[in-house]
């Protein structure tokens, strides 16, 4: 299979070119990415020499780019990463994410329907459920959960799901659409809670917590999310959306507090700040149907896994001080 990979320069994406290239040296992997603040090219060293792997750079939303892209290469499969991801960015700046998210995607669709792509695969939220109360730890987001977006970022990201589940409906495209929980692992980018807090931890500088910390998020590592989609690629149903996530729920005081024991730094450099406009309060993924149609099972549990990104943090400390030194210290300013 020639299977097109967009932002994988990012962190998934990253790491799920790596994965791919790894798994199937007879794929060929092609990776579009336009290298925004978020994508990283040093993220792909251990992958750029392969023969089953190439990079291009470009804008999923370049409709030129795109199309003589597709006729070029003519790729069987496309699995599409290339997002802006940060919510507290979409909040800042919603308009970038409406070009990327929503135009991007149907971008991408076209340039499939166009080119007779075999399977086109959205990679996909929790975020676009909303969120749940604390007091019911009962209730988990199903794939029947309605939609039902809190902030610029989800409601792009609910958008073009519905762009792909349109083209699938309307016009036949065969296409696949999962939605995953919040993802840890290697290649994080530093704005995002987990390696935001080792980073200044590690720096004897200030944790800033949105509220009261109460809030929950459901964590996944990265590794068995790219599992999830290599399977719903192959062997997931046509027209179906598969939620992703392996029942490891924490607050994030509850993080926050981890990485700063595994790192010996105490607690007194956790800053309540003020709180995310919208903050949506718990995720929870049910993800029975992927278990029970595909047999996917995550091989990390999170206290294991924690530890093991923290490790790497700590022996990666060139990849994200690159990142901190750079343009991104002048958006970490203006937030904090
Ligand atoms: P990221 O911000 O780390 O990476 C995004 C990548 O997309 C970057 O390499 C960036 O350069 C590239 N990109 C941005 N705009 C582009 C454009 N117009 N054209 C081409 N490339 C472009 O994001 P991530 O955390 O790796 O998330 C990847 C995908 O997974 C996103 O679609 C996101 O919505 C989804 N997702 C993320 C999580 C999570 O916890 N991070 C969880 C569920 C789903
Ligand atoms: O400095 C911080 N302090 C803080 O308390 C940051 C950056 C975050 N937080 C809180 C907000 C959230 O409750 O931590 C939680 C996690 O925040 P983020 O890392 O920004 O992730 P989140 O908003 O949950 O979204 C992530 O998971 C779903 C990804 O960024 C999305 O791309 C994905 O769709």
């Amino acid at each position: 299979m020639k299977i097109l990979v967009t932002g994988g320069a990012g962190f998934i994406g990253g790491n799920f070119v790596h994965y791919m290239v790894n798994k199937y040296p007879e794929d060929m992997i092609v990776n579009l990415d336009l290298l925004t603040y978020a994508g990283n090219l040093e993220t792909l060293k251990p992958v750029e020499n392969k023969p089953n792997y190439k990079f291009v750079k470009g804008n999923i939303a370049d409709r030129k780019l795109v199309f003589d892209l597709f006729e070029k290469e003519k790729f069987d499969a496309i699995v599409n990463f290339a997002a802006e991801s940060h919510v507290d960015r979409s909040i800042e700046d919603p308009e970038i994410f409406v070009i990327t998210n929503v135009l991007g995607t149907t971008t991408l669709l076209d340039a499939s329907r166009e080119f007779g792509v075999k399977r086109f695969h959205q990679v996909s939220t929790d975020e676009v459920y909303g969120d749940l109360p604390l007091d019911r730890p009962d209730l988990f987001f199903t794939e029947t959960t309605p939609l039902h977006t809190s902030s610029p970022y989800s409601s792009s990201k609910a958008s073009a799901d519905l762009f792909v589940l349109a083209y699938h409906r309307t016009f036949g495209l065969p296409v696949t659409v999962s939605r995953c929980s919040n993802n840890y692992g290697p290649y994080h980018f530093p704005e995002k809670l987990i390696p935001l807090m080792i980073s200044r931890a590690l720096a004897d500088e200030e944790l800033p917590v949105y509220g009261t910390g109460e809030n929950v998020r459901d964590w996944l590592h990265v590794e068995d999310h790219c599992a999830a989609i290599d399977l719903i690629l192959r062997n997931g149903r046509i027209g179906e959306v598969y939620n992703v996530g392996g029942h490891n729920e924490r607050t994030n005081l509850e993080v926050v507090k981890t990485i700063l024991k595994a790192l010996d730094k105490p607690e007194s450099l956790i800053k309540y700040v003020k709180d995310r406009p919208g903050h949506d309060m718990r995720y929870a993924i049910d993800p029975t149907k992927l278990e029970t149609e595909l047999g996917w099972k995550p091989k990390y549990n999170f206290d294991t896994g924690i530890q093991q990104t923290i490790e790497w943090y700590l022996n990666h400390k060139e990849w994200w001080q690159n990142i901190i030194s750079g343009e991104y210290t002048k958006y970490f300013e203006k937030m904090y």
